[in-house]
C-alpha cells in the first residue's frame, strides 16, 4: 500500500484547502495509508508541530477510515526535561526523567493523558474505535531525538515504550497496532532496544535517500533483509514506515530506485513523507516525477485506496 504523510492538509502549491491532495490530484486516487503526527498534543497545543490543527487531524483520520483507508500516527513530543523540541538531544537524562521516580514523571503522565484524550476521540460514525498503526519513539538508533540511543540506554528506552503502552492498554485501547521503526542503517546492537514480541506488532525502517543513490539502495536492501528475517521469525508485519527523496531531483526515482527494492520484500505499506513547500517527498500535479509515480502505482503489487476498498 502507498502511504503519504499529511496528505490532505497541504501540498506544493496549496495549504489547508479541504478535499485536496497532491497525490490524488496527480493519480486520481487517495493514498491507501495516511500518516499524521501528534507532536504538540502532549502540551495541549491546538496545532501540531507542523501547524496542523488537531481538529483537522481528527476529521481527516475519521474521513480516511470511513473511505476504507488505513491510518498511522507518529508522535514527536517535546523534550520533557528541557522543554525544547523532540530534536533537543543535548541531555542524556530526558528519558530517565519521565520514568517512575524521575523529575518529570508527573508531567509525563499528563502528557500521556493528553495523547489518550485525543486517541479516545478517534471513533467511526457508528461509534467504534478506529484502528490505528501507532508508531511512537521512532528512529531511536539515530542520535537526533531525546529518546535516541545516544541519549538513553536500551533499558531506559524500553521502559519509556512500556510506560506509554501499558498506560494506553490500561485505558482500554485495543485498537492500536504497535509499530517500531529504527532509522536506516540498523546495526545488530540496535535490536537491544526492540521492546519485545509481546509489545510490537509491526516493524519497519525510516529510510530517506539523503546522499548517493547506491548507498541508499545498499543500506535499504540490507535493513530490509534483516527485518524480513526478523519479522518471519517473530511473526510480525513489515513496512517501510517513512521514505523519500527530498524534492525529487531525479523524477524517475519511483520506478528506477524505490520500486525495485520494494519488490524484493514482503512489506505491507510504504509511507512517503510530507509535501511541505520547503521540502516535499511525494508527487504533485505538474511535476515530472508524477509520471513515474503513476507508472509505479499501476503495478499490480502497489495499492492505492481503490485497490484496497472492494
Ligand atoms: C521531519 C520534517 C520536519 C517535520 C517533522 C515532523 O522529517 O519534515 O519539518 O516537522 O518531520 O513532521
Amino acid at each position: 500500500m502507498v502511504g503519504h504523510q499529511d496528505d490532505p492538509f497541504y501540498g506544493l502549491t496549496w495549504e489547508w484547502e479541504l478535499g485536496r491532495s497532491d497525490m490524488k490530484e496527480c493519480s486520481g486516487d487517495w493514498p491507501a495509508v495516511m500518516g499524521f503526527d501528534l507532536g504538540g498534543i502532549e502540551v495541549g497545543d491546538e496545532k501540531n508541530l507542523d501547524s496542523v490543527p488537531f481538529t483537522r487531524i481528527r476529521e481527516e483520520i475519521i474521513a480516511h477510515h470511513q473511505r476504507g483507508g488505513i491510518v498511522t500516527l507518529s508522535w514527536h513530543p517535546r523534550n520533557p526535561f528541557s522543554g525544547g523540541t523532540a530534536w533537543d538531544n543535548q541531555d542524556t537524562v530526558a528519558v530517565r526523567s519521565t520514568l517512575p521516580g524521575g523529575l518529570q514523571h508527573r508531567k509525563f503522565l499528563l502528557w500521556m493523558k493528553n495523547v489518550r484524550n485525543f486517541l479516545k476521540t478517534l471513533r467511526t460514525n457508528n461509534d467504534r474505535p478506529i484502528s490505528i498503526i501507532f508508531r511512537p519513539w521512532h528512529e531511536n538508533n539515530g542520535g537526533w531525538f531525546w529518546w535516541g540511543s545516544k541519549q538513553c540506554t536500551p533499558n531506559e528506552y524500553k521502559a519509556l515504550w512500556c510506560m506509554l503502552q501499558d498506560y494506553l492498554l490500561s485505558e482500554g485501547f485495543d485498537n492500536l497496532v504497535w509499530s517500531w521503526s529504527p532509522n536506516l542503517g540498523i546495526k545488530p546492537a540496535d535490536l537491544d532496544a526492540y521492546p519485545g514480541d509481546d509489545r510490537v506488532d509491526l516493524l519497519g525502517v525510516d529510510a530517506y535517500q539523503w546522499g548517493a543513490e547506491q548507498d541508499f539502495v545498499r543500506d535499504l536492501e540490507s535493513d530490509m533483509t534483516t527485518l524480513t528475517t526478523f519479522c518471519e521469525q517473530h511473526h510480525k508485519l513489515l513496512a517501510l514506515t517513512e521514505c523519500g527523496l527530498k524534492n525529487l531531483p531525479d523524477p524517475t526515482w519511483w520506478t528506477r530506485v524505490l520500486k525495485p527494492i520494494l519488490d524484493k520484500f514482503p512489506i505491507c505499506y510504504f509511507l512517503i513523507w510530507r509535501n511541505a513547500k520547503h521540502e516535499y517527498f511525494g508527487p504533485a500535479p505538474g511535476e515530472k516525477n508524477a509520471l513515474y509515480f503513476n507508472e509505479m502505482i499501476r503495478s499490480s503489487n502497489v495499492m492505492m485506496l481503490k485497490d484496497i476498498v472492494k
